[in-house]
């Protein structure tokens, strides 16, 4: 298959680049680097030392003997989204290329408006495109689990059946968004679904919980490393609990604690895009697939940090700090996920066997952490 990433720089979309292209397919990717600028912006860096896209492609054909293709630009720009998709017209494009930060967006109205221009235009861009040139492509786009919110109600797949004064119908499930960077995704949801009602376009949404992890199979060298965050806005919590155990800061689950999100391993992150990827939906087919391994409340996952840590001789204590965010600190949740397990989905570790692995690697980095301790205390407040 020809697959096309966007956001292809990012997190996610080094590591996946690398996974599809090790798997035999044809792999092609597109990014503006503004992941880079936005961290720096913020004063601080990747705890691994990222190398260039040039170097990376280069050390990845030296590792690999396999070569992918890059693209730079912005995808808000339409004409250069529909420049890149006419010339590859790929058979799937996974879209991770959007501001993926609740904190950041949350700065001031600059922020917010970025982060809403550049998520909500970039997608509608690839819309129109594919409609143009690729209409039987497949859109893998990468949601989030925090579309729904923390509703007091089991959180299905996408859609649910409701009975409402003696009618019955088949909807969305509601959405209840906790940041600007999450409204985002909601509104994306909602023209990815038109896009595929009105021009039979076939999308896959992905309702992706917190990734977590630093290393997969296919990071055979240093050059291979994808970047791995830490700061206030662009780490997220496990993530940051880890680096912040290897320097001896005090983990800092906010609040009370009990915040509970869904968690997933980076390598599991990668296996569900694999699947969604080689399994795709059929014309005209928008699904919903909730992406997770495990719910885990924030002072649950401090405390397995703190056990895996102990057992690597790190001695990691907890600070439940005031919480920056507005949200539930107590509360129900439970959202299923059976549509990829369903389609052979199962986690690869436990959450402290990766944990282990996470842990050990951070430690070659400890010194780009300590330099950047002063971007990890939280400074953006949700109501200030
Ligand atoms: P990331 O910031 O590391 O990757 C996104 C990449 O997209 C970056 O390299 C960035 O430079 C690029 N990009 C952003 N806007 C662009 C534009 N207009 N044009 C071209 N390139 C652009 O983020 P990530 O952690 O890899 O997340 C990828 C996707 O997955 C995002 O959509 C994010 O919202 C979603 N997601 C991430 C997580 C997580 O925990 N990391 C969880 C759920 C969902
Ligand atoms: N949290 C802490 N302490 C910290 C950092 C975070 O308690 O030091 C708490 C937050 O308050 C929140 C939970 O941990 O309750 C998750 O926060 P996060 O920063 O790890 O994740 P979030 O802001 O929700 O965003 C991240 C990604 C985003 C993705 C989302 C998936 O940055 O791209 O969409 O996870 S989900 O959370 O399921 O919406």
């Amino acid at each position: 298959m020809k697959v096309m990433i966007m956001g292809m720089d990012g997190y996610l979309g080094w590591t996946l680049a690398m996974h599809l292209s090790g798997r035999g397919h044809e792999v092609c990717g597109v990014d503006n680097f503004s992941r880079r600028r936005n961290v720096k912006e913020l004063g601080s860096w990747s705890a691994t030392p990222i190398r260039s896209m040039e170097q990376r492609l280069k050390a990845y054909k030296r590792a690999t003997g396999r070569e992918i293709e890059f693209y730079e630009g912005d995808l808000t720009h339409y004409d250069f989204t529909e420049l890149v998709i006419k010339k590859e017209r790929p058979d799937t494009i996974v879209h991770l290329g959007e501001i993926p930060s609740a904190p950041y967006s949350m700065i001031d109205v600059e922020h917010c408006n970025y982060t809403q221009m550049n998520n909500i235009i970039g997608t509608n861009n690839i819309l129109f495109a594919m409609h143009k040139h690729a209409p039987d492509c497949h859109l893998l786009k990468l949601g989030t689990m925090g579309e729904y919110g923390t509703p007091n109600l089991d959180i299905p797949e996408g859609f649910f059946e409701i009975e409402y004064r003696g009618r019955r119908d088949r909807l969305p499930f509601p959405r209840q968004p906790g940041s600007w960077y999450h409204l985002t995704k909601v509104h994306d949801t909602f023209n990815i679904m038109f896009a595929c009602k009105i021009w039979r376009l076939r999308s896959t949404d992905i309702m992706q919980g917190v990734v977590h992890g630093i290393v997969t199979d296919d990071m055979v060298n240093d050059d291979l490393l994808t970047r791995f965050d830490f700061d206030q806005c662009w780490g997220t919590a496990l993530n940051r609990f880890c680096a912040q155990a290897v320097i001896g800061h005090e983990l800092t689950p906010y609040g009370k604690g009990g915040q509970t999100r869904g968690y997933i391993a980076l390598r599991d992150s990668m296996q569900c895009l694999t699947i969604a990827t080689e399994n795709p939906p059929d014309e005209g087919e928008y699904r919903v697939f909730n992406q997770f391994d495990e719910c885990y409340s924030v002072n649950e996952l401090a405390e397995h940090v703190v056990k895996v840590a102990g057992e690597l001789g790190i001695e990691a204590k907890i600070w439940n700090i005031e919480n920056p965010r507005l949200e539930a600190e107590e509360h129900y949740y439970n959202p299923d996920h059976e549509h990829l397990r369903r389609l052979g989905f199962k986690p690869i570790h436990s959450l402290d066997q990766e944990l282990r692995i996470t842990l050990s690697k951070l430690m070659e980095y400890r010194d780009r952490i300590e330099a950047k301790r002063d971007a990890i205390l939280p400074t953006i407040y949700w109501t200030k």
